[in-house]
């Protein structure tokens, strides 16, 4: 199993929700470690960038005019098989059919109003990672509870 790192937006309708410490929360109590955290506008190239694989689609112009309306905050998670353990975590796209328990079954009711971006993959992780980090905003340091967190052979020491 290998560590790994993926990128979180708390989009602008969880900001005005009020939902940015109730996510971090959910993260932090998961065991995930955050390595990277800022607040940030995002502009029509950076969006452009982050939804290439969307580019295509009729709903590209109003999800650019969204995400650029207001800041977003940024995260990056750090753990084992991190991607899949956050996509778990935030729930599936549409608010009104996520699970329960989920970020978005729990605070949701929308497709575009979804509350949360997680990276789909370890690929899409870094290229978003990069979107909007700089590699001195990224930290690396060591999780004190690590060792109550994870089996010596889970993370591989
Ligand atoms: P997800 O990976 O669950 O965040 O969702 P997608 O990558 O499928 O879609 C990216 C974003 O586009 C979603 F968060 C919401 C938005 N979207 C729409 O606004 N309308 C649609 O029909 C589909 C997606």
């Amino acid at each position: 199993m290998q560590n790994s790192r993926t990128a979180v937006l708390v989009k602008p309708d969880g900001l005005q929700r009020s939902l940015i410490g109730e996510i971090i929360s959910r993260f932090e109590r998961k065991g995930l470690k955050l390595v990277g955290l800022k607040m940030v506008s995002m502009t029509d190239a950076m969006l452009s960038e982050w939804y290439v694989e969307h580019k295509e689609k009729s709903f590209f112009g109003d999800l650019k005019e969204f995400m650029g309306s207001m800041p977003i905050v940024a995260m990056v998670w750090e753990g084992v098989d991190v991607v899949p353990v956050v996509r778990k975590l935030v729930g599936t796209t549409l608010g009104r059919e996520a699970e329960a328990g989920s970020i978005r079954g729990d605070f949701g009711m929308s497709q575009q109003y979804n509350l949360i971006h997680a990276s789909s993959n370890s690929e899409d992780a870094e290229r978003e990672i990069s979107i909007i980090f700089n590699v001195d905003e990224l930290f690396d340091y060591s999780g004190a509870m690590e060792c109550v967190i994870y089996a010596e052979e889970e993370i591989g020491k």
